[in-house]
């Protein structure tokens, strides 16, 4: 049977998500949906055969709705997810969990007091097939212990309203994620080194930067964050281990030749890159949830991230070496 799913937020990421749930992907209908532009909503209801509900409480507590996923506004994301827990239903929530680590913890908290894990959160770079073959390499410790990371997340360019802080919460959030589960290993201390900055940036940004991470066991880690980069989007990865250094795979693209130059193609925009991986994610998900569990992004890694930024920024206005301490992970999400 069809996981019945109900969508909160029916913007850019709504409507991505809705159009794989319904055109791509298998053993899901998105029945009810919702966005406090009702008009907004009504258009992609209409679009995608499916109703709408008045707000997030009505389609979360609907009787056609099993699942919930939320793609509104950060500062909304806390109360949609508790409402959903309240109500005993399966919840995929976009990156952040929350905009605080407090509202992160209030979730940690109600799902440990339900007694059932029903939070994944949208961190797709889990389900990238080039991050999934490093992480493989990794849990084999084909080659030793890693020692350092050395990582790239570039961006073409960013509007006027993307400030110095957007470029950990918004930007490296993913690498925060994605890193120290790729590891195996937690973090431990934060700092953010800003070299000479690009012409191309604004009063209200610093770019690029360099974020610099420590782990438990003395992992180095270091991003490189250059959102106005102007040459495409370019994310990479690269661990040096103790018996050889592994790079993710770049993305395939056919090698030209042509008026004496050899090139391949980069891609230039975020959603190209990991289209598979929202796929899989949403996939696997969907999945998941019908056998009752939850495989991905917890809601304690929405808070370890959340916490990991909030050091990062405290790093950033400080310029000084700072501890990221979430405590031990519960018992409930090993
Ligand atoms: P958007 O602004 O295009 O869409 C958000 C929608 O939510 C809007 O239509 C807005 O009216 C609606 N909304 C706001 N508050 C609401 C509420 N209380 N109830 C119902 N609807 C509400 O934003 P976008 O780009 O779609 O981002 C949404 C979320 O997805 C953000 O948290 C963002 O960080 C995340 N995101 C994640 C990405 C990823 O790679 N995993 C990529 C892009 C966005
Ligand atoms: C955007 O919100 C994303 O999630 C993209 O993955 C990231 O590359 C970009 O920098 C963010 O603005």
């Amino acid at each position: 049977m069809d996981l019945r799913i109900g969508v909160i937020g029916t913007g850019a990421i709504g409507q991505e998500h809705i159009h794989r749930l319904q055109t791509k992907l298998a053993g899901s209908k998105v029945t009810a949906v919702t966005d406090i532009d009702l008009e907004r909503a009504a258009v992609v209801a209409e679009k995608y055969d499916a109703r709408v509900e008045k707000d997030g409480y009505a389609l979360t507590n609907a009787p056609d709705v099993d699942a919930v996923v939320v793609t509104s506004w950060g500062a909304v994301h806390e109360e949609a997810v508790l409402d959903a827990i309240k109500a005993g239903k399966p919840v995929f929530c976009e990156k952040p969990l929350a905009t605080t680590a407090q509202g992160c913890k209030n979730i940690v908290e109600a799902e440990m007091a339900a007694g059932k894990q029903l939070v994944q959160v949208g961190f797709m770079r889990r389900y990238d097939k080039g991050y999934r073959q490093l992480k493989e390499l990794m849990d084999d410790k084909t080659y030793g212990e890693p020692l350092m990371l050395r990582c790239t997340h570039r961006n073409p360019s960013v509007d006027e309203s993307y400030g110095t802080d957007m470029a950990v919460t918004d930007t490296a959030i993913h690498e925060i994620d994605c890193l120290h589960w790729l590891i195996n290993d937690d973090y431990a201390t934060a700092q953010v080194v800003f070299p000479k900055q690009t012409k191309h940036t604004h009063s209200r940004l610093k770019d690029p930067q360099l974020i610099i991470l420590t782990t438990k066991s003395g992992i180095n880690i270091t991003v490189e964050v250059f959102v106005n980069c102007k040459f495409g989007y370019d994310i990479q990865c690269e661990v040096v281990c103790e018996e050889g250094v592994v790079k993710m795979a770049e993305p395939s693209f056919p090698t030209i030749r042509s008026e004496e130059k050899l090139y391949q193609k980069l891609e230039n925009d975020w959603k190209k890159r990991f289209i598979d991986a929202y796929d899989v994610e949403m996939q696997e998900w969907i999945s998941d949830t019908k056998k009752g569990i939850v495989n991905g992004p917890s809601a304690w890694d929405g808070y370890v991230a959340a916490v990991t930024a909030d050091a990062l920024v405290k790093a950033q206005e400080t310029g000084a070496v700072e501890a990221i301490e979430t405590g031990s992970c519960p018992d409930f999400y090993k």
